[in-house]
């Protein structure tokens, strides 16, 4: 395999088309040409992309909550009760672990022990297992666009049930889904299985199906910092573009710090947009999202509903598309049907409230855009460089390098040099730049924040603030400050 930024051609992608169809029995009921016939039947309501254009045009944030149970009918239910009592714009389909994993045989047991004993023994619909005809039971049941949502590696069957399964969006990414999630997993190898989705959903496109695509813009949601989250969501878009996709939803994990985070939603649609049209993608419509807390949440339903408003305001003010939802239950796992709705109603609360204001033009958010864009195009033209010009082979020698590096991910591709922290006012600031390409100026930036909070707390920029910032939102606290506030 040799990888390069290039559209798959045609013998190559339907040799492993014939590969991948084969890999669950279920494979076999996947027939193009009927798939996109079906998708033209799904009403403009029901697209994806059709509600994301509108509610962009308007100047409105939808809400989007995660939610995936074992059994069609049983999952149906569920997504009727998010949009009828949750209010939810868009719906998703989270899939179970096992599934994510391509282990289809163990999703299958859980399939079967859920029938046994009456309730939900994955942490997800296993799509695969239940084929296409299913899916397209489940797609077909709701009034609202259903999108899927996983964290898989290699997603080549799971896209190609799912899509001809009557799903318009589909998240993840060969970084994405790969960096976060995985520890062995080379990123040469999901890079080239995730040209597979994206050359997939061209091909959709080619037949005049437009499916959303969204790479997972968090990462490990764990002070994040935008720039590396930005390269990554531009890199996957240069790569899912490059494959004839059309439609991109790029994403930003909330940090905390309003200002900040308005800055990040800016600069992220901004530098997307840039970069796509540099390198000849005129045509590609590019919106956002915002994922509320990706932290570690507060045990306290109420105080989670504090963490959940808190991002609802980040991404109305900023003007993001659509926001993540989370629920009172994030703290204790999988979340019940109910509180998944409560979830969505406090968000609808404060996403119509604050839909006359924004910040996207305060001063302080543009200096904070400005320094973010810097930081971003400078790793992605080191990217760039590194792979002689091409973005793919750009995308595994800059992880090689620390040139991308995202905090505590557990891939062994990932070269974890980089260490961030808060600065006084609770934005994300890195206290080991580690190989990110930056200018000394940009160095500077980063050590004087730091170096402030330092001299506040009266104690050295050390790990120590690190590991305080992390446990911070569960004590009710954005930054790790010793003596708390
Ligand atoms: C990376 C995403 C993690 C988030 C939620 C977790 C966490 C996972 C389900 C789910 C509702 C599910 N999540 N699986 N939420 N239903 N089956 O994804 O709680 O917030």
């Amino acid at each position: 395999m040799i990888l390069k930024n290039e559209k798959l051609s045609d013998d190559l992608f339907s040799k492993l088309r014939q590969e991948v169809l084969a890999q669950w029995p279920t494979g076999r009921d996947v027939d193009f040409e009927e798939a996109v016939k079906s998708q033209k039947e799904i009403p403009a309501a029901k697209r994806f992309s059709a509600k994301l254009d509108k509610a962009d045009k308007a100047g409105r944030t939808l809400i989007q909550p995660r939610a995936g149970v074992a059994l069609p009918d049983e999952h149906i239910e569920l997504l009727r009760f998010l949009e009828t009592e949750g209010e939810a714009d868009l719906l998703p389909t989270t899939i179970d672990s096992y599934t994510r994993h391509n282990r289809y045989k163990e999703a299958e047991a859980g399939v079967e022990e859920s029938r046994k004993s009456n309730r939900s023994l994955l942490n997800g619909f296993p799509a695969v297992n239940h084929g296409v005809a299913l899916c397209r039971k489940v797609t077909s049941a709701v009034k609202s666009p259903v999108q899927v949502r996983h964290g898989t590696p290699d997603a080549r069957l799971l896209a190609e049930i799912t899509l001809a399964g009557g799903f318009t969006s589909f998240e993840g990414g060969g970084v994405s889904y790969n960096i976060p999630y995985a520890k062995e997993h080379s990123l040469e190898k999901t890079i080239y299985d995730w040209q597979y989705c994206d050359r997939l959903t061209g091909l959709y496109e080619e037949a005049g199906v437009t499916i959303n695509r969204e790479p997972f813009g968090p990462l490990t949601g764990t002070l994040v910092p935008p720039c590396i989250s930005h390269a990554v969501a531009v890199l996957e878009s240069l790569l899912a573009a490059a494959q004839g996709v059309r439609h991109l939803t790029v994403g930003y994990g909330q940090c905390g710090n309003v200002i900040q985070d308005v800055a990040a939603i800016k600069s992220l649609r901004k530098v997307t947009e840039a970069y796509l049209r540099e390198h000849g993608f005129d045509e590609v419509v590019v919106t956002t999202v915002l994922h509320q807390w990706m932290g570690g949440f507060p045990q306290d339903e109420s105080k989670a509903f504090g963490v959940i408003a808190w991002g609802a305001s980040a991404a109305a003010l900023a003007g993001a598309t659509k926001v993540i939802v989370k629920t009172p239950h994030e703290a204790m796992g999988v979340p019940t049907k109910e509180a998944n709705a409560a979830g969505l109603k406090a968000t609808r609360q404060v996403v119509s409230m604050l839909a006359d204001q924004s910040l996207l033009n305060l001063r302080e958010v543009n200096d904070e855009a400005a320094v973010i864009e810097e930081e971003t195009r400078a790793i992605l033209n080191s990217a760039k460089e590194l792979g002689g010009g091409d973005f793919a082979l750009g995308a595994v020698r800059a992880f090689a390098a620390g040139i991308i590096d995202v905090p505590f991910a557990p891939s062994k591709y990932n070269a974890g040099k980089i260490l961030p922290a808060r600065d006084m006012n609770g934005a994300v600031r890195l206290l080991d730049t580690g190989n990110l390409p930056f200018t000394d100026a940009l160095k500077k930036f980063h050590k004087d924040k730091l170096e402030e909070r330092g001299k506040a707390e009266r104690r050295p920029v050390s790990f120590q603030m690190v590991v305080d910032d992390i446990y911070a939102i569960g004590k009710g606290h954005l930054v790790g400050h010793p003596q708390g506030r």
